[in-house]
């Protein structure tokens, strides 16, 4: 079933059902592996499927908000089971669509599966707090509850992760959800919709538009029967969306680029730190916020660390994403491997050498190689810009201070990793350094189900997402004076 989902261009689910855009419009998606390979045709939806998505999500919201939170739940559970029935197939359909190696694809598909079951058990918890009023000492106390419809607007490189990780909570908490999914990954995301649909989730409860920002989010972002946007992508669109939404009057989070620094102490062991930086820096070929972009290594180490993260490189598997063996595959699209490469040629451009890599490195695939630069000055644009590739860069410290105020130099604050074996300079570092996740060795990427997720500085806006701080956007507060 989900074959026929995916191939044909009726692949937006509103009211409980699957159906073309209004306009008649689609686009086609090919396998970034292999150009010439088509994924599917989609549709290429408007503001007038995203009305009727916002119609339906508005008609279900009141029965929906009503149900007990342990009945929303059950949907949730349901959902867990039904993609966890399905996490290879997911997977496949994933790295079909945006090339991310399967291996990777695989956990992410479970992961979605333990999102929505932790929120399955999340949403039962306690929703308020009881007081006393001053004067009399009758009841006051607070409630939080459901905001209405959501749009919910989510990027191509975690196609399961991220529509899972803001559908969930807004579910959970009673909110009725329009998703905009990204044009580059449609068919992912397609499996929540079908998860749930076998659910027999309420009509309308979750819609699914496919489109592009200019004509689908922007829609989302501006239409007043939305109460609140939760965004996950680019710092000059989220920022645009902020602008934008908070004029509308809306609620709004943000969750950006990000530039995360790995720093490798003199005391660190090399081979795990060397680990470390190659899957920061390069698994998904480096498409993540909470990718690896540069690496300090102290002056005692940096030799030898350059040498063994150069051998490893050497002996990294390269190529098809749906190989097993793969841990780097390529680029989304065209336009990106475009813009990677330019990140490369000006990273040279401004004085960097290239320890390795900077080439494409397949003629027809859009993949590039492994790319690590040295000798970049603090200011190059390859240290303070995010190039969304499998690219980061080398530079020398000597004392952990001036490391960490190095790292800190740049305007995003996302994630960030210190390895070392010394407990003094993993604390230093956790004080000091100014981003949302902080890792002690392990690497920069990666986000538990359970626990919050989100940047600080340009990075971020707004609460974060998941665990238990996802109840914050999702819900709003009420505060009850109760007297008899
Ligand atoms: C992860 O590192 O597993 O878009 C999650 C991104 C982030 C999610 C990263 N919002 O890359």
């Amino acid at each position: 079933m989900a074959e026929t989902i995916a191939a044909t261009a009726a692949a937006n689910f509103i009211d409980g059902e699957f159906a073309p855009s209004s306009s008649g419009r689609t686009y086609q998606r090919v396998n970034p592996w292999r150009p010439s390979e088509p994924v599917g045709e989609f549709p290429s939806s408007t503001a007038e499927d995203v009305s009727a998505a916002v119609a339906a999500a508005e008609r279900a919201f009141p029965d929906w908000a009503r149900l007990s939170a342990a009945k929303r739940c059950a949907y949730l559970a349901g959902a867990a089971d039904a993609i966890e029935g399905r996490v290879e197939e997911i997977a496949r359909d994933m790295t079909r669509e945006m090339g991310k190696p399967i291996r990777e694809s695989r956990m992410e598909a479970a992961r979605a599966a333990a999102i929505f079951r932790y929120f399955s058990g999340e949403g039962w918890r306690a929703l308020g707090q009881v007081y006393e009023q001053s004067g009399t000492g009758a009841a006051v106390y607070t409630r939080r509850r459901s905001l209405g419809v959501v749009g919910l607007i989510t990027p191509w490189n975690f196609p399961a992760a991220i529509p899972t990780w803001k559908a969930a909570p807004a579910l959970a908490y009673g909110n009725a959800v329009v998703l905009k999914l990204a044009t580059d990954a449609p068919l992912t995301g397609l499996h929540l919709a079908r998860a749930f649909q076998e659910t027999g989730l309420p009509h309308g409860v979750l819609n699914v538009v496919i489109g592009s920002g200019a004509e689908v989010g922007k829609a989302l972002v501006v239409g007043p029967r939305v109460r609140a946007i939760s965004f996950t992508g680019s710092v000059p669109v989220g920022h645009g969306v902020r602008e934008q939404a908070t004029r509308a009057g809306k609620r709004v989070q943000l969750e950006l680029g990000g530039h995360n620094p790995l720093i490798v102490c003199g005391d660190a062991d090399p081979q795990r730190a060397v680990e470390a930086a190659y899957a920061g820096a390069f698994w998904s070929a480096g498409q993540k916020c909470t990718a690896t972009r540069r690496i300090y290594v102290h002056e005692a180490l940096y030799d030898r660390f350059r040498q063994l993260f150069a051998e490893r490189i050497a002996s990294g598997h390269v190529g098809d994403p749906a190989d097993p063996e793969t841990e780097v595959g390529p680029i989304v699209n065209e336009r990106q491997l475009e813009e990677v490469l330019a990140g490369v040629q000006r990273g040279r451009s401004e004085g960097g050498t290239l320890v390795v890599g900077g080439e494409r490195a397949d003629p027809e695939a859009y993949l590039i190689a492994p790319t690590v630069f040295e000798d970049v000055s603090d200011e190059a644009f390859l240290s303070c810009e995010e190039v969304f590739g499998p690219v980061t860069s080398l530079y020398r410290f000597q004392t952990l201070d001036e490391a960490i105020d190095r790292a800190n130099a740049v305007r995003f604050g996302l994630s960030a990793s210190i390895f070392t074996g010394s407990l003094e300079a993993a604390e230093r570092f956790v004080d000091g350094i100014e981003v949302g996740i902080v890792h002690v060795n392990s690497q920069t990427a990666g986000a538990d189900v359970h626990v919050p997720f989100g940047g600080s500085k340009a990075s971020g806006y707004g609460p974060h997402e998941q665990g238990r701080a996802a109840i914050e956007f999702y819900t709003e507060e009420v505060t009850v004076y109760r007297d008899v």
